[in-house]
């Protein structure tokens, strides 16, 4: 029997914990025999969307894209974990259209400044001096998640702490 398939579809800041927490998530979920697949921004931008920039209109592409992949995987039962920034209300709509009953918007929250200190790439210094354009929260907006299915507040919760939540969100789903 085949399992059920879903995405959780990580949105929040650069450096808010998205990655961190799906990577986490991944190893708990393949130790309970599931078949999970991550769709990460950053990597995906490497090869598949390597096209793309950080324009509106791009980073709509790119989300288009992801979702329409993810939108494959799982309904061969994978569950899949997209981490993108995803800043806008209509990405996320976009997203959440292609995907339907299968999408849940999990809201990775940091602030600004939260992220900013902990900068793991050294962005935000760049994004400060002006040698990274169009920066999420900077140049470029990020709207808050007004109904996200989750928010994970990485300001309080330890990675732990995170997994745990989003375990229990799939499980009240009967997902996992
Ligand atoms: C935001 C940028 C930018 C700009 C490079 N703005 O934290 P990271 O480094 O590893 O992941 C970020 C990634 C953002 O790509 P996404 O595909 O997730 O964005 S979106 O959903 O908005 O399409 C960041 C890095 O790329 N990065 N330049 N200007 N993040």
């Amino acid at each position: 029997l085949q399992q059920k398939g879903c995405v959780l579809w990580f949105c929040g800041l650069s450096g808010s914990g998205k990655s961190t927490i799906a990577g986490a998530l991944e190893q708990v979920l393949h130790d309970k025999g599931r078949f999970v697949v991550r769709l990460d921004g950053d990597n995906l931008r490497t090869g598949l969307n390597n096209n793309l920039g950080f324009s509106d209109e791009d980073r709509l592409e790119n989300v288009r894209r992801t979702a329409e992949l993810a939108k494959v995987l799982a309904s061969n039962g994978v569950i899949v974990l997209c981490s993108l920034i995803t800043p806008r209300g209509v990405l996320r709509d976009l997203a959440r259209g292609i995907l339907g009953r299968d999408f849940s918007e999990v809201y990775v929250k940091a602030n600004y400044a939260t992220c900013e200190a902990r900068d793991p790439k050294g962005l935000y210094a760049k994004a400060a001096n002006g040698e990274v354009k169009q920066f999420t929260g900077r140049d470029s907006a990020f709207e808050e998640p007004q109904e996200p299915d989750l928010v994970l507040d990485t300001e309080q919760l330890s990675v732990e702490d995170s997994v745990f939540e989003v375990l229990e969100y799939l499980r009240a789903k009967a997902i996992a």
